[in-house]
């Protein structure tokens, strides 16, 4: 099985001291306002055991760490990304890149969305729903699941068990 890592770091420094494992997924953001949505990503790849990194990135803060996180990840063998926004990074990087927009204080989300989906020819970036992170992380589990038998079956599997507890809480409704 593999050993999930969900290591927060900040600035590129690990905060704590857990042994790594090479990180397939890079889940990165501009802000850690942005973690109490963000985590949601995290969570779906510790269930479904992927290892990943958490790292604050922001393009307008930290340029050069963002411009190197961004063009060394699949030299790191990062091979997903998932972007609290994300549009600069899908510049910079060749591996498939999640946006996801964050609702920040006003305009309820819809600044983050357009600033991710309305990208020009050339820069694609998957964009999920405003504050989805549950979302972008099942979508990049898909996408490794296309060259990993384990993780396409266990997809599977959590498809099936999100039917049933549909299915109950629709029964428990009908009683
Ligand atoms: C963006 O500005 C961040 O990713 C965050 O979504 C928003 C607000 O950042 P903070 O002012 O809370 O640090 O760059």
């Amino acid at each position: 099985n593999i050993e999930s890592n969900l290591a927060i770091v900040v600035e590129g420094k690990k905060l704590d001291d857990t042994p790594a494992v090479a990180p397939r997924v890079g889940i990165i953001m501009g802000s850690d306002s942005d973690l109490p949505v963000m985590k949601s990503a995290a969570e779906i790849l510790e269930l479904f055991g992927v290892p990943h990194e958490v790292r604050i990135v922001s393009a307008h803060r930290t340029p050069e760490l963002m411009f190197s996180y961004a063009s060394s990840a699949h030299e790191r063998g990062i091979q997903v990304i998932i972007a609290g926004a994300g549009g600069m990074v899908a510049a910079l990087t060749p591996l498939p890149v999640i946006g996801v927009p964050v609702r920040a204080s006003n305009l309820d989300g819809l600044d983050s969305l357009l600033s991710i989906v309305q990208m020009p020819r050339g820069v694609p970036v998957a964009t999920v729903a405003v504050n989805n992170a549950t979302n972008a992380g099942l979508l990049a589990v898909r996408m490794l699941g296309v060259a990993n038998e384990d993780l396409l079956s266990r997809m599977s599997q959590y498809q099936e068990d999100q039917k049933e507890i549909v299915l109950s809480k629709g029964d428990k409704l009908s009683k």
